[in-house]
């Protein structure tokens, strides 16, 4: 397989905004090195070699103090690449793994020994293939007594479908980047009302307000059409958010991000310190860092 991604952004701009101290990228991923790590034999695309020290070099030098490293599927459930990040980290990252139905509880406790906090069911066919949702409920029950939560990625127009399967699940469940709205509809419009109503009516699932480089058509470098779409979760859900930079910007097709560019849409989206100190140090820290 072709590797079909853009290489990510080499040098990115210094922001202009400073996070507070203690700040947290909770959606961050690492790629092999292939040689030591291979990816997937189901992958459905091939990413560039993204290491640990890549990324903790970046997170230093955009201001942030630790990252939640999530797995990607072209790793797919062999979570090495991510443990080994984990446990090189000096206990600055925490881990969202994949596993699979037969996973063993011994497997289990040493991923939460290495930092895994939760794990991550992904509904995108683009993605993934598709895993029956009487699995994925089984491994919930499973990774629940770990005090792990369940990371779900879908697309907006998905929701209603898996709507009870999400309301049923037993953890905390995160949402990835507000379950992918379409940004061309009104902000108050019923699909984002869906979404909002989700929150409104089950406290126990949060969002990440992240990745406005895959959901905006205006782009970069200031992503205005969504900045409204997170600012409304942020500002109404204040307590269940989290932010991440979703470097190094897995299969992104079009342009890739700046991740300096990215960092300075917090302060438009969570717009005063107080949200922001929630949004980048207390919710990911009671998440990840609670023990
Ligand atoms: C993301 C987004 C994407 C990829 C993955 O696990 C993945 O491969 O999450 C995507 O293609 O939208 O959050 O990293």
């Amino acid at each position: 397989m072709d590797p079909d991604w853009l290489p990510f952004c080499p040098n990115p701009t210094k922001p202009r905004y400073v996070p507070p101290p203690g700040a947290v990228d909770a959606h961050c991923h690492v790629f092999g090195p292939a040689a030591a790590f291979p990816f997937a034999p189901e992958r459905k695309y091939t990413p560039c070699d993204a290491s640990k020290d890549q990324l903790f070099a970046l997170r230093d030098f955009l201001g942030f103090a630790r990252s939640v490293v999530v797995q990607a599927t072209c790793h797919g459930t062999d979570n090495r690449a991510l443990v080994d990040a984990l446990v090189h980290s000096d206990g600055r990252a925490r881990g969202v793994a994949s596993v699979a139905r037969d996973v063993t509880d011994d497997e289990l406790r040493a991923l939460h020994a290495a930092g895994v906090r939760g794990t991550r069911f992904n509904f995108l066919r683009r993605l993934v293939d598709f895993t029956p949702r009487e699995v994925l409920a089984e491994l919930a029950q499973r990774i629940a007594p770990l005090g792990w939560h369940v990371v779900v990625y879908f697309e907006a127009a998905d929701l209603p479908e898996l709507w009870d399967f999400f309301t049923s699940l037993p953890t905390t469940v995160v949402v990835d980047h507000m379950g992918r709205p379409d940004v061309t509809r009104p902000v108050d419009g019923p699909e984002f009302a869906r979404f909002l109503r989700l929150l409104q009516e089950h406290p126990n699932i949060w969002s990440k307000v992240s990745c406005p480089e895959r959901l905006s058509k205006s782009g970069p470098p200031g992503y205005d059409d969504v900045v409204p779409f997170a600012r409304a979760v942020v500002e109404r859900f204040p307590d269940r958010v989290l932010w991440g930079t979703d470097w190094p910007h897995p299969n992104m097709k079009g342009h890739m991000p700046d991740d300096g560019h990215l960092v300075d849409v917090i302060p438009r989206i969570a717009v005063t310190a107080d949200l922001q100190r929630r949004l980048l140090v207390d919710n990911p820290m009671r998440l990840y860092w609670n023990d």
